[in-house]
């Protein structure tokens, strides 16, 4: 027999059990794009209480569009970062190409099969600051937010935040209220620039506080790079590295 109340019991219990065992955690990451669902993968493999906060029902970000909704995405470094997880990539013209679909949704599952904890419909609102330091996030439900409901958030401690929200850079433009520098905005396109800048400057930009992927791209004023994700998975892979060091 299926019963109605008991549908209801599981999802609700199972939903409160998770939040309630990551109210503290050691990496909050800000965006499930391609940068956040590495580092996600890669804190997750070391053991280390990851979560992800994504304001979309589906996560993957920018990823699934490939270019213009053709869903083909294009690397030049980085492709291991795929390979490993599964994901058949393949040489032409001295590039490596990838179906876009394959990729993000290899990217969500092995962030999870990692240990990392997916919170969808969730939009990080704004982070806890004591001391000078970036000590968590706060969340709220998107819904509330779109609907313009006056609902308070709620808050989960972290010992880093990574801001991996791609062109929004949301959670850095939050620190610029505490006097630290200012989002310069993304530059023009440039694909071999941005490549490199995505990695250059995916850092520590505020005591407990990273940025990775585009948003890195964006706090630093560097070029767009369009639709080639290596610099990406690259900034994923460096932001889980830097943490992992300091965890
Ligand atoms: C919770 C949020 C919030 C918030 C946003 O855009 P993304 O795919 O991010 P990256 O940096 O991993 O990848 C960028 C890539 O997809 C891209 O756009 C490229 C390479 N563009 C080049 C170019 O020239 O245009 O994902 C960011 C995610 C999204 O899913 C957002 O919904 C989510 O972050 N997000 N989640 N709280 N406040 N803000």
């Amino acid at each position: 027999m299926i019963k109605e109340k008991e549908i209801t019991k599981l999802i609700v219990s199972e939903y409160f059990d998770s939040i309630l065992s990551n109210i503290e955690i050691d990496v909050a990451i800000v965006g499930a794009g391609p940068s956040g669902l590495t580092a996600a993968r890669i804190l997750a493999s070391h053991g280390k209480k990851v979560a992800i906060f994504e304001s979309r029902v589906a996560p993957g970000g920018g990823m699934w569009g490939g270019g213009m909704l053709y869903p083909v995405i294009v690397l030049k470094e980085g492709r291991e970062l795929l390979e490993e997880i599964g994901v058949k990539c393949r040489q032409k013209n001295g590039y490596y190409i990838a179906n876009a679909i394959e990729a993000t949704s290899k990217l969500i599952s092995a962030a999870i099969d990692a240990g990392a904890l997916l919170y969808n419909g969730t939009t990080v609102e704004d982070i806890i600051v004591k001391n000078d330091r970036v000590a968590g996030v706060v969340i709220n439900w998107t819904a509330a937010l779109q609907l313009g409901l006056l609902v308070d958030p709620l808050s989960i401690e972290a010992k880093f935040v990574v801001d991996a929200t791609g062109h929004e850079c949301y959670v850095v433009r939050k620190i610029e209220k505490l006097g630290a520098k200012k989002m310069q905005g993304e530059k023009a396109m440039w694909a071999e620039m941005g490549e490199k800048a995505s990695i250059e400057h995916t850092k520590e930009i505020y005591p407990g506080l990273y940025v990775a992927g585009m948003a890195a791209i964006a706090y630093a004023g560097a070029p767009r790079m369009g639709p080639i994700f290596g610099g990406m998975l690259l900034s994923g892979k460096k932001v889980a590295e830097d943490i992992l060091k300091k965890l």
